[in-house]
């Protein structure tokens, strides 16, 4: 029997980010695998029947396979120096919370699964929650297999060196079909359980989000060859976005809008440079503001191109419109854990948040003392933790019983 304090010091050597601090983990890289394999040995030891999906998702089966399961999970792969506790928490917690069910001799009442998601943060292939968006059909094969990371390499080569078949990724009705009710359990990415004094919350919704590529260019050049007069400088405009990001958002409420990548080409410090690509996250409480802020933010930058004289293309990578969790599964976990745990609302994105306009959905969260998110400084106390296990295994208990 393991907590989940101590599943998550096992791993905790796994992916560690010497530059930029914390972890990074990304769908099928090395790091990843490692932790695959890892959590494949840990169902093992707890007598689960592990498969992975023709889109790279671990189930860890409980009883064998079969319709309406109860499935809980997370992800395991973490943003460029993320924190130790966005997606390992869940991860863990549900294994930490089989350990409690067997310790009672829990026989589950209808199938149970355990799943951990391929790439949900997108931190490789640039579209987050992309193994439950390939699962439900939100994202196509085609689409995913020509994903490319920095490296240049495509998903496709990706899923084929981790031994799955390119030509069988896509939607899976009859895995999703297997799913009767998600829960996911997750480190609180905000202060609102801080606020509100609780270890544990259940999630009422997800802000609508996206995510936008800008494409500058211009006329790359000598830095000091070439007078200012005459520059066609894309990183004029990309500064622009980067500013317009801050200005558009904040006068839209509820908005948050960010610029956290940037890539000049070629990226030499005494050369102009000849392109930029800029990466845009833009999230609203409803698919109308999230829409707005986002038009603004295009509409400067296209001006600023035009200003200096560069062209610009913007691409959608990726859109998930506002997700209100499943009203009745909110009262059974309520239920479950004796009508007093607070509901509160994330600004991040979750697999269940793609999983919700499928199956019904729900989520938990576990207090994280710092509120801080997608960075080293990201955590939760181990009474927390332990108080999120004890509240998926009543879960688990009163869902699967
Ligand atoms: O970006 C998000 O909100 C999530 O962490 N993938
Ligand atoms: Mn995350
Ligand atoms: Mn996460």
């Amino acid at each position: 029997m393991s907590t989940a304090t101590e599943l998550l010091s096992a791993i905790k050597d796994v992916g560690t980010d010497p530059t930029r601090g914390g972890y990074s983990r990304h769908g099928f890289d090395h790091a990843e695998l490692e932790l695959r394999e890892w959590f494949t040995a840990e169902a093992g030891k707890r007598g689960l029947d592990v498969e992975v999906d023709r889109n790279g998702n671990i189930w860890a089966w409980w009883g064998a396979p079969g319709p309406d399961a109860l499935v809980t999970g997370s992800h395991l792969d973490s943003v460029p120096g993320g924190g130790a506790f966005d997606g390992p928490l869940g991860v863990v917690s549900a294994l930490a919370a089989v350990d409690v069910l067997q310790a009672k001799e829990f026989k589950p009442g209808r199938p149970l699964a355990l799943m951990v998601f391929a790439e949900e943060e997108g931190g490789r292939f640039g579209v987050p929650c992309l193994g439950s968006r390939l699962l439900a059909g939100v994202t196509s094969a085609e689409t995913a297999l020509a994903l490319k990371d920095r490296d240049g390499d495509t998903f496709a080569d990706a899923v084929k060196a981790a031994g799955l078949d390119p030509a069988r990724i896509g939607r899976d009705d009859e895995a999703l079909s297997r799913i009767g009710k998600f829960v996911e359990l997750h480190v609180e990415q905000g202060r609102g359980l801080i606020d509100i004094g609780s270890a544990v919350g259940v999630a009422t919704s997800i802000l609508a989000h996206g995510r936008w590529r800008f494409r500058f260019t211009g006329q790359g050049n000598h830095a000091g060859a070439t007078p200012m007069t005459t520059r066609h400088d894309p990183m004029l405009p990309a500064s622009q976005l980067v500013l317009s990001a801050r200005w558009a958002a904040s006068g839209v409420d509820g908005a948050r809008a960010t610029v956290g990548r940037i890539e000049p080409i070629p990226g030499g410090t005494n050369v102009i440079a000849s392109s930029v690509d800029v990466w845009l996250d833009a999230r609203g409480p409803n698919d109308g503001r999230t829409r707005t802020v986002v038009e603004r933010i295009t509409a400067a930058a296209r001006q600023a191109a035009r200003d200096e004289g560069c062209e610009v293309t913007v691409t959608e990578e990726s859109y998930g419109d506002t997700v209100h969790f499943d009203s009745a599964l909110r009262e059974e976990l309520a239920d479950a854990l004796g009508g007093k745990v607070p509901g509160l609302p994330t600004g991040a994105g979750h697999d269940a948040g793609i999983l919700a306009a499928h199956v019904p959905t729900a989520m938990l969260f576990v207090r994280n003392p710092t509120g801080i998110s997608h960075a080293p400084a990201e955590h939760a106390e181990a009474d927390d933790c332990e108080a999120g296990v004890a509240a998926l295994a009543k879960v688990l208990e009163k869902l699967a019983g």
